[in-house]
């Protein structure tokens, strides 16, 4: 439905009125933001109870992507431009004096996730939507969302992120639909009048799940899906044993924070509560909902559930499933088991060894006793179909239980019938070594879908200069099908696209340059080159490396000023995990480097560091627009994927990349000639593991260049990180760089004297920049979501909906 531009602004003063008998003079910018957001949420509902309604009127299949993690960051913006109504709206508010980009800046970023992996969730939701597929994403409303960074002397330091202190204006409580959850206590079975065996609970706490649900708008389609995330309670029938503040006070912390420090026991049995608290919840509500809607028999659940595993924190959906299946609704273990199965997928997300989910045998009975009953016999029975076939090794490696630990990612696989890497790198290395063994007992059952990103987001609204000189180049199509940026190719030889492209670039740079002043008092020059790297920081992904080579060009500098070279201005975004010491380590370096740099008077501004505090999707959107070069520097083999990578190549960015994650596909896409490709191959990685010749002290005894960059650490060259500096040296030399930084340091270089160069020739760099825009459109997450519908899930698309409704 087209919006009338008067109607929308007279809406807008009667809901003002109503709500806050205020005319729109007297309003602050907050009490706008409520109440238009409230009027688009009314512009939806419609629609949001019609798609519920058609899923069930006409039994379609769902998927229910369960995550312990959601980023949709801000909403406003993408719910006007999916409901086809973000131009009017703009208009409107521009002719009663607002700015739409000021008031979006009114809404907190809904931060319920750690980083790529939320994200994802996220994209997906969008695309699922967008794509009129049914399904619903499932997951945890933090009261906290993921912790604010400040630095303080360059330290981080973490505050309370009150998202929801002001409310929220999408969700909506629905405590009609609460469901009880039951943790702790004893177990036993026990038989009943007619010979079967039924648990039996003692001393358990019932939890009361209660969900907030907010709709998911597809684009210009009419459809809106359902984010559920729970959030605990306590139930009527257990207020008397939470009489005391401190009792009301644990149970309510459940869902008080998103990944809760994991390092003690108190901590990790709140993160496993957590996990069985939203598996359960939604799977009750699922079947629940199956029950009442679709009016099948149970046997048939597997037609029109599918149930998405992302990453192992959900991978509970199993035996939970198992146990609704078993002891709610009495079905056979056989049968239970064959839907199970049938009904779960799952997603590997990496391969470092410390984020595959384990948990403690005697911890696992004592939480979630009938839990641990289930997976036990899940294990067992694995074990004795097994033994017939592979050998005892084998099988034994492969268990779900052994060691005294569960494993997740095993119950996960062993549980489902589909497991996916989220890159072809990445799935390969899953099949061939992480999960090899696995591998060889299911190999139908392994898949690859790379990731990808909801695109109309990362360029339609975070970039409208580059989308406006994409429209007046290659018409909209792209803006509903981001294959069609291909047609920009057409247009690399074409001067004045080039040149529109540069200045809207550079209008984002500026825009970038007011931001960072703005906030950090640092002053940089938009005519630099902005050389980005965002992410979680983290040894693998190499912070470090970048900033070894930042020294050298300081330390070539000092030595010659007159040395010939691009301005620079490195520009990070990042959050260490609270108890990740040594990520910390290399946040103080960081900064500590920027201060002495930005403030030497030799170095004149030629190169710049900037480390933007409290990295989130608001800022990455600030930041990627504004990028000129992509650092996706992880030692390969390690990132998974990587998602920013395709966000900045989307927004025109050239990457600089060892041949990792979905770093491999980028290449291929725009060719060796449009991307800087440096560093050790997977394979050669592999190989230093195999024959153990990594010697990072011969390196640093070799190469001078290396040595005078490491000694900077611990010689007072870069100031206030006694400690600190001698940390970083440390783990360098004495423990031998776990992520061959050094072995890389050379070819890094090399890369960026390229870049250097290359930058020096705009007309050059610029049809670079075009080709990879043109070619960013097969990283769309409507393509990812597509090909999960189509090969995991077996959901289909609500198309002919959308003509139904017209
Ligand atoms: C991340 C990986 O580190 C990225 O390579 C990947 O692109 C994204 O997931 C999405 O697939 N990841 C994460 O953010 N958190 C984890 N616990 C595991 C992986």
């Amino acid at each position: 439905m087209a919006l009338d531009k008067e109607i929308f602004k007279e809406e807008l003063k009667q809901r003002l009125r109503e709500n806050y008998a205020m005319e729109l003079e007297d309003a602050s910018e907050q009490e706008i933001f409520y109440t238009l957001g409230a009027l688009v949420k009314a512009r939806y509902s419609d629609a949001w109870r019609d798609t519920w309604k058609y899923y069930v009127d006409k039994n379609k299949k769902q998927v229910y992507y369960f995550s312990i993690e959601f980023l949709p960051g801000r909403m406003l913006k993408s719910n006007l431009l999916n409901l086809g109504i973000l131009d009017t709206a703009r208009e409107a508010l521009t002719d009663l004096g607002i700015h739409l980009d000021d008031l979006a800046e009114v809404e907190k970023d809904m931060a319920l996730g750690n980083g790529g992996l939320g994200r994802l969730a996220s994209c997906f939701m969008d695309s699922i939507a967008s794509g009129g597929f049914p399904g619903n994403g499932n997951g945890i409303r933090y009261d906290y969302g993921l912790f604010k960074q400040r630095f303080v002397d360059g330290y981080q330091v973490e505050l309370p992120d009150e998202w929801l202190q002001s409310g929220n204006i999408w969700e909506v409580r629905r405590e009609s639909k609460a469901v009880d959850v039951r943790v702790g206590g004893h177990v036993y079975l026990a038989e009943t009048n007619d010979g079967k065996l039924k648990p039996v609970y003692e001393n358990e706490r019932v939890l009361r799940a209660v969900p907030y649900d907010t709709g998911m708008v597809g684009y210009e389609n009419n459809v809106v899906n359902t984010l559920r995330l729970w959030a605990v309670e306590i139930p009527d029938s257990e207020e008397d044993k939470y009489q005391s503040i401190q009792g009301r006070r644990e149970l309510e912390d459940l869902t008080a924070v998103l990944y809760p420090d994991d390092s003690n026991e108190q901590g990790r049995l709140i993160r496993l509560t957590q996990e069985y608290f939203f598996v359960s919840a939604g799977i009750q509500s699922i079947i629940r909902h199956y029950k009442k809607w679709f009016q099948k028999p149970i046997s048939k659940l597997s037609e029109y559930v599918s149930i998405h595993i992302n990453d192992t924190h959900p991978a509970l959906c199993v035996p939970e499933m198992m146990r609704i299946l078993i002891d709610e609704e009495e079905l056979s273990w056989e049968q239970a088991w064959d839907i199970t199965v049938k009904v779960m997928s799952y997603t590997n997300h990496t391969i470092m060894a410390e984020a595959l989910e384990k948990w403690s045998i005697d911890l696992m009975q004592r939480t979630l006793p009938r839990m641990y009953q289930i997976m036990e016999e899940i294990d067992a029975r694995y074990v004795q179909t097994m033994q017939e076939l592979h050998p005892h090794d084998l099988v034994e490696r492969t268990r779900i239980i052994r060691n005294g630990q569960v494993h997740m990612a095993h119950l996960s696989i062993i549980g489902s019938h589909s497991t996916n890497g989220v890159a072809k790198l990445h799935s390969d290395l899953l099949k061939s070594v992480v999960l090899h063994d696995f591998y060889i007992i299911y190999p139908d059952r392994f898949n690859n879908k790379t990731n990808g990103i909801a695109q109309r987001r990362w360029s339609q609204i975070v970039n409208e200069p580059m989308s406006n000189v994409l429209d007046e180049t290659i018409g909209k199509t792209w803006r509903q099908d981001s294959g069609d940026l291909k047609l920009l190719r057409n247009y690399q030889s074409d001067q004045a696209v080039l040149e529109k492209l540069a200045e809207a670039k550079k209008i984002n740079k500026q825009k970038l340059a007011d931001y960072i002043l703005g906030t950090t008092d640092i002053e940089v020059s938009a005519d630099a080159i902005f050389d980005v790297q965002i992410k979680r920081l983290h040894a693998y992904k190499r912070q470090l490396l970048n900033l070894l080579h930042i020294i050298k060009l300081y330390q070539d500098l000092k030595e010659n000023p007159s040395l010939e070279m691009q301005k620079r201005v490195f520009i990070f975004g990042a959050k260490a995990a609270p108890s990740y010491h040594y990520a910390k380590v290399i946040i103080k370096c960081i900064n500590e480097t920027a201060n002495l740099i930005n403030n030497d008077p030799d170095i004149k501004d030629r190169i710049k560091i900037v480390f933007l505090p409290n990295y989130n999707v608001s800022l990455a959107e600030k930041i990627i627009p504004a990028a000129d070069v992509s650092e996706q520097i992880s030692l390969a083999s390690k990132e998974a994927s990587g998602t920013s990578n395709m966000k900045l190549m989307l927004n025109g960015a050239i990457t600089l990349a060892t041949l990792d994650g979905a770093n491999v596909e980028i290449r291929d896409a725009v060719g060796d000639d449009n991307i800087y490709i440096f560093g050790l191959t997977e394979k050669e990685v592999y190989e230093y593991y195999e024959n153990q010749e990594y010697s990072a002290q011969r390196l640093y005894d070799e190469n001078a260049v290396i040595r005078r960059v490491l000694n900077a650490f611990i010689d007072g060259t870069i100031p206030n990180i006694v400690y600190e500096g001698r940390e970083i040296f440390d783990s360098l030399i004495k423990y031998n760089d776990e992520y061959f930084l050094l072995r890389d340091f050379d070819s890094y270089v090399e890369a960026q004297e390229e870049i250097d160069k290359a930058y020096g020739d705009q007309t050059f760099w610029q049809k670079m920049s075009l080709i990879n825009i043109a070619n960013a459109g097969r990283f769309s997450s409507d393509e990812t979501v597509s090909r999960y519908a189509e090969d995991i899930w077996k959901i289909e698309s609500k198309d002919s909906f959308v003509t139904e409704k017209g």
